[in-house]
């Protein structure tokens, strides 16, 4: 499907979605979380995809958060509304079974940093800048930034950058956790693709169960949590992958994982 709004692209088992407003530093209008929403079912409905990738066109902005120009007309019902849409478009993202990585290459603010805390994990180029300033704007993060920064950095980290509304650079948004690693921009893809190659390699199924694991794990309390790893450890075990990954290993040949569980 082609889209106005993204790029969309897939290639040997990993997809590619570009957010494609750059004349906007591709701010999130409701257009844009339309077609991201059809987006994800596609990647959802492709069995071949196994790594998804986000990032923003132009070398300016990954998101720079919800389109100032619409959010400027809303009425408190308005949104609502359009919170909403925005976290169930960003829950959506956060439910995929395949492990999802943004390379955030310029600005993250407000709905783009809140779209990239729902990705597993970020890389970031050096020139990238996040930040939740919704505050200076009068209004808070409604995209799922007061919850999930918070579980991510600590409470008073979260406070700080919220209240403050500040960006930071992606070293300091690595040191605090944001970010898992920063590159030159001019390196950022190439290092996201090499990251996301050595995961696409990996069994699906595993892979599947081990992001069920940790996210659904985050909610709970240990003991659950617990339960929760050994549900989904045993569940690897039916899969062929379980049987390919272990027999490849004593045979001392590389492991050929096919996917789907049986
Ligand atoms: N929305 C709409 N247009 C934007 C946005 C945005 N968020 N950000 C930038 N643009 C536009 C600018 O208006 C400008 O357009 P034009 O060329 O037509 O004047 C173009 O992009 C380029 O931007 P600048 O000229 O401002 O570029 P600078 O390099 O000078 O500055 C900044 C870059 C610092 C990123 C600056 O553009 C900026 O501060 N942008 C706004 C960032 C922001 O406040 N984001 C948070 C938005 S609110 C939000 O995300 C809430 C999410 C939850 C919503 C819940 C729903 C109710």
């Amino acid at each position: 499907m082609t889209y106005e709004n993204l790029l969309f692209a897939s290639q040997d088992g990993i997809a590619t979605l570009t957010f494609n407003r750059p004349k906007a530093l591709n701010a999130l209008n409701g257009a844009l979380l339309a077609e991201l929403s059809q987006a994800l079912d596609e990647t959802r409905a492709d069995e071949d995809i196994r790594v998804l990738i986000l990032t923003g066109a132009g070398e300016k902005s990954f998101v720079a958060g919800a389109d100032i120009v619409e959010l400027a007309t809303f009425g408190p019902l308005q949104a609502k509304i359009f919170a909403r849409k925005g976290q169930a478009v960003i829950g959506k993202l956060q439910a995929l079974s395949i492990p999802v990585i943004a390379a955030v290459n310029g600005f993250a603010l407000g709905g783009g940093s809140e779209m990239a805390l729902a990705c597993d994990f970020i890389y970031a180029s050096e020139t990238a800048n996040f930040g939740l300033p919704e505050i200076s704007l009068g209004i808070i993060p409604g995209f799922g930034g007061t919850q999930r920064l918070p579980r991510l950095i600590g409470a008073n980290l979260a406070k700080e950058m919220i209240f403050t509304g500040k960006m930071i650079p992606a070293a300091e948004a690595r040191d605090i956790g944001i970010v898992n690693r920063v590159f030159p921009a001019e390196t950022l893809m190439e290092e996201v693709l090499k990251t996301a190659r050595t995961i696409a390699a990996k069994g699906k199924v595993s892979l599947r169960a081990a992001k069920e694991s940790i996210n659904r794990g985050r909610d709970v309390n240990l003991a659950v949590g617990l339960e929760i790893e050994c549900d989904a450890f045993a569940l690897c075990m039916a899969s062929e992958d379980a049987k390919e990954g272990t027999t490849a290993f004593l045979e001392k040949r590389k492991a050929a994982f096919k996917g789907p569980l049986k």
